[in-house]
């Protein structure tokens, strides 16, 4: 059962589509008040009970034992003392004797006291007074996601190719640097489908501009690739760059579109362009025209984009800059103490999105100025949802492949979300893996990280691993940053390793489309903690490394450095596979732990006892698949 609860006069986030009639917030059945101009509810966590959600967040899946916060930020540092990340996924579920869901709908920043300051009970702060609560109450963790999905609604489809593999850096600066990835790949016969346009295909890092020199004809470019059946992705940030004659700039400081300041003038704020304007997407007319200046690239041929620094990332800000040079101005001459020296310091390394630059914007809704906090999560979801709903009216259904960095529940019906920057580094290959069932919780069911990791550089036994665990995210994507080793698969040593791997994906693809497709139209999810199945079993009820894929199957990566293997719980009878290229291996296993060797080009499986999933042969590209042609495995 769903309940709403209503305080104040929310603004609408459009998280929620269906909902019963509101109750007042006293009627919320959770302990609650006020406190400091905001909210809080608390409820008390029994020795067992396990606490699931907040999507795309830290640490692990059971969220006990640590302080979230729901603040979209650009950090690219995902340690686990960290409480935010890019999204702002507002949902938990509490299960133990009891089972209940929460849905806070409140797009300011929220604090989720989990265990933190008491062991045993959640304490949980809204910023503010106006919101809207959920509570759901049902049998089970499942029962209560299906319920909250329900009423946020399906989940993003994305294309069919959107399945195949995906290579991307920052940057491959030109059509010959893409186009020698596509020869790599191929040369060494490895799968793959798309290839990624990061910032500097642009001129000047003006969104929906194409850099002429590095691409002199680029709708025949883009025409080309696709005749070899590969995609080009390219990204769109979220700042517009101030600059007369950029006609994307002009229109929206003519008509009044970007984001104000207190005085009414238009918000400023540095990012890749250098000063740039923030279209104030909260508004329907403003994400109309966002979302119709991805026309300019989609007559060229271009059929999916990935939205980025939409938290909104802002590096500096005028003001932010003179309140460091004045403190560096004063300080000249001075005897800098060590307080005065921490001062300073925090200053400078505070530019960059500074609370204080937060706080000075403005957006518009309805007509009446709304303080930026008040609405930051909201940014980057309203940006997807621009692009997605101009697709969703002048494109066909499912054409568009679209995913975003910051996210708010709602934009899993129109995009994806990738999981931003993390690091070349063992540990985030289990981050990776504890943020799937998060984010399906919570709507997001396109998703996956940098797989080979984004900062700092990757190995090639990293990167295997890590792609080994991609092969089953739907975004199944390599990225790195700029000034890291080149981890293309094909750049490594033995790249038939690689291939090994990937073509487990192909091969897979007809049975993850399959699974993929029915965990949106049921709103299902896709990946679920092994305690959603086995709940009675105190094994896999505190299982974080493992995860039920589908009915039928249970995934568990290796995801640490110089293993031949790794330890597994069995909760049931299952069949061992380990998939390499054409080849699989299959023993049965007994219910309870073992340690199975699994070798850097082999991809292990779980299969329960008694049960077959389908496997196709595999191809360079998607479109050279043939599903109905299956064996079973
Ligand atoms: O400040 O476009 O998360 O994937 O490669 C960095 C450059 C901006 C952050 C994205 C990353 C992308 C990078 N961007």
């Amino acid at each position: 059962m769903l309940r709403k609860f209503t305080s104040g006069n929310p603004v609408p986030t459009g998280a929620v589509l269906t909902s019963p009639k509101a109750e007042p917030v006293e009627a919320f059945p959770l302990l609650h008040g006020t406190k400091n101009g905001g909210f809080y509810f608390s409820f008390t966590m029994e020795p067992n009970g396990i606490v699931y959600g907040l999507g795309e967040a830290p640490r692990g899946i059971n969220k006990r034992g640590w302080v979230y916060e729901s603040y979209c930020s650009d950090d690219p540092f995902h340690t686990e003392t960290k409480s935010s990340l890019y999204a702002a996924h507002n949902f938990i579920i509490l299960s133990g004797e009891r089972h209940f869901g929460v849905m806070v709908d409140f797009p300011a920043r929220v604090r989720w006291d989990i265990g933190y300051t008491k062991t045993d009970e959640a304490l949980i702060t809204l910023s503010g007074t106006d919101f809207d609560l959920y509570l759901i109450t049902g049998d089970s963790p499942r029962d209560i996601v299906r319920q909250f999905r329900a009423a946020i609604g399906k989940s993003y489809v994305p294309p069919f190719w959107a399945f195949g593999y995906q290579q991307s850096r920052w940057s491959y600066h030109n059509s010959a640097a893409l186009d020698s990835v596509i020869e790599g790949y191929d040369k060494a016969n490895i799968p793959l489908d798309c290839v990624y346009m990061d910032i500097d295909y642009m001129d000047g890092y003006k969104d929906f501009t194409v850099s002429e020199t590095a691409f002199p004809d680029f709708k025949s470019y883009v025409a080309g690739k696709r005749e070899q059946g590969i995609h080009l992705i390219p990204i769109i940030d979220a700042g517009v760059k101030k600059e007369d004659g950029y006609r994307v700039y002009e229109e929206a400081r003519d008509k009044g579109y970007f984001c104000k300041r207190a005085d009414g003038s238009d918000f400023e704020g540095g990012v890749w362009p250098g000063i740039c304007g923030f279209p104030d997407f909260l508004r329907p007319e403003v994400r109309e025209w966002f979302g119709s200046q991805y026309r300019y690239l989609l007559d060229m041929g271009i059929d999916g984009f990935w939205n980025d620094m939409n938290e909104p990332a802002i590096f500096y800000s005028a003001e932010g800059i003179k309140q460091a040079l004045d403190k560096a101005a004063e300080a000249r001459g001075e005897n800098i103490d060590l307080g005065k020296f921490f001062s300073l310091k925090d200053t400078f390394m505070g530019i960059s999105n500074r609370q204080e630059d937060y706080s000075s914007i403005y957006h518009l809704i309805d007509g009446k100025p709304v303080n930026h906090q008040k609405v930051h999560n909201l940014y980057g979801a309203n940006m997807t949802k621009a692009a997605g709903d101009y697709f969703a009216e002048h494109c066909g259904e499912g054409e568009i492949l679209m995913f975003s960095r910051a996210s708010y529940i709602g934009a899993h019906r129109t995009a994806g979300i990738w999981f931003g920057d993390n690091h070349s580094w063992w540990s985030h290959i289990l981050l990776n893996l504890k943020m799937l069932p998060s984010a399906n919780m919570c709507g997001f069911l396109y998703c996956g990280a940098d797989l080979g990791g984004f900062n700092e550089n990757a190995t090639r036994d990293l990167v295997l691993r890590f792609l080994a665990l991609g092969v089953f995210t739907p975004l199944m994507r390599n990225h790195a940053a700029l000034g890291t080793r080149d981890q293309e698969c094909y750049r490594f040593e033995r790249p038939e390793d690689f291939r090994d791997i990937i073509e487990v994906r192909y091969r897979l693809i007809p049975y993850l489309y399959k699974l993929f497709k029915t965990a949106s139209e049921e709103n299902d999810m896709l990946f679920r903690p092994l305690s959603f199945d086995y709940p009675d079993d105190p094994v896999a009820r505190e299982c974080e490394t493992q995860l039920m894929l589908g009915e039928d199957c249970m995934i568990a990566p290796v995801y640490e450095q110089n293993v031949g293997g790794r330890a597994v719980y069995l909760p049931e009878d299952m069949r061992f596979v380990k998939l390499s290229g054409s080849r699989a291996e299959s023993v049965e296993l007994k219910k309870g732990l073992h340690y199975v060797q699994i070798a850097l080009n082999e991809v292990p499986l779980f299969i329960k006892k008694g049960k077959k999933i389908p496997l196709c042969q595999p191809a360079l590209r998607t479109r050279d698949l043939e599903c109905e042609k299956v064996t079973y495995i």
